[in-house]
């Protein structure tokens, strides 16, 4: 086994709480002696303790000199918890090897010296795994630098570009793999949102419909169409009215909702939501489920209803991902800025 081997099982312990440590990001940790496991762990919920304590509180036997595996650099100053560091030196671990450095200002790469100024042996993942486990906290990143949420823009289409038809009827654009794979996603964020006219045309749950699955924020944005009461639960933000959105300002409406402690929302439409959005630049990622299908009705529903560009100001899309889902097709795509 070697770093990156045992990174990508700390990795795969982090990304199994993707979705559940708002505000804090997914870490996942490993301890090691002599090619055996002597504990391990991950940050299950924010408040409670980082994914070092865990593994390190969890080792079978006393882990100093073992070699420490964390997927984010070890925080150095005491947030709602008191700093891992601190405690790796305590029980006095030989080497730490860490996936990716904290974008968090407070913590950003000071552990690397804090360690070393105590003896204990530090390297930096690089290549595929040092991506995987930036990946991992790409939301967190985001949000912690900017005092904005990670955007995705999922939307089921036809081929033409639509997302329901003259009757406003959207429930049966793709099939069930592309279903299936649209409640995984969102278990793995800490909102859902969509415009206030498909709440009243479909009165979306919003919820992972999955066993063990955390409930989401719904964020319904009300701009001319109002929300009606039934629409509404405790996990409901309705954006002008617990969001200060005044309309037209979705980057603000955005900025307060990460000051809720969301670091990353899905958007599931509805087109002019999503156009919008895309005009704005807010945009982080598309996912585009595109079914064998095409409705060529003048009065459906656009999907991508951004505004009128010529060819050469075209929106332009960079190509991240093309997956199968049963009969329909998953772009993921990144807006070329
Ligand atoms: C780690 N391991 O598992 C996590 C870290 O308020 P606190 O005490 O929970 O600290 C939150 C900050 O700590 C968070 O913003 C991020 O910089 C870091 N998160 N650090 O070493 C972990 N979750
Ligand atoms: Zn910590």
């Amino acid at each position: 086994m070697t770093d990156a081997d045992w990174l990508a099982r700390a990795a795969g312990l982090a990304e199994a709480q993707v979705g559940r440590t708002a505000p804090n990001p997914a870490v996942g940790a490993v301890c090691v002696r002599a090619g055996r496991v002597l504990g391990e762990g991950a940050h299950l919920r924010a408040g409670g303790p980082h994914a070092e304590v865990n593994c390190l509180n969890a080792c079978a036997e006393n882990p100093a000199g073992a070699t420490l595996y964390v997927t984010l650099e070890p925080c150095s100053t005491t947030g709602r918890t008191p700093p891992c560091c601190d405690l790796i030196k305590a029980r006095r671990v030989g080497r730490v090897v860490i996936g990716c450095l904290d974008p968090n200002p407070r913590h950003a790469g000071r552990a690397v010296g804090l360690l070393r100024a105590a003896g204990i042996a530090v390297s930096l993942a690089e290549g595929e795994i040092a991506a995987r486990c930036r990946a991992l906290i790409a939301p967190f990143a985001k949000a912690i630098t900017t005092g904005l949420p990670y955007v995705r823009l999922k939307l089921a289409m036809t081929l033409d570009g639509f997302i329901a038809d003259g009757a406003r009827a959207s429930r049966w654009v793709t099939g069930p793999e592309a279903r299936a794979w649209a409640q995984e996603v969102r278990a793995r964020v800490d909102a859902v949102m969509v415009g206030a006219g498909t709440v009243r045309d479909d009165h979306p749950s919003l919820q992972p419909h999955l066993p063990g699955a955390p409930q989401k924020w719904r964020v319904l944005v009300d701009r001319g169409t109002p929300v009606a009461a039934e629409d509404v639960d405790a996990r409901t933000l309705v954006a002008t009215r617990d969001l200060g959105y005044d309309g037209h300002d979705l980057r603000a409406m955005l900025r307060a909702l990460c000051a809720r402690g969301v670091n990353d929302v899905l958007c599931e439409g509805g087109g002019k939501l999503a156009g919008a959005l895309l005009d704005a630049g807010l945009v982080d990622e598309l996912l585009l489920v595109y079914a064998p299908k095409a409705l060529g009705d003048a009065a459906a529903v656009r999907g991508l209803a951004i505004a009128p560009r010529g060819l050469a100001g075209a929106l332009r899309l960079e190509p991240l991902e093309r997956r199968a889902l049963g009969a329909d097709t998953l772009l993921r795509l990144r807006p070329v800025v």
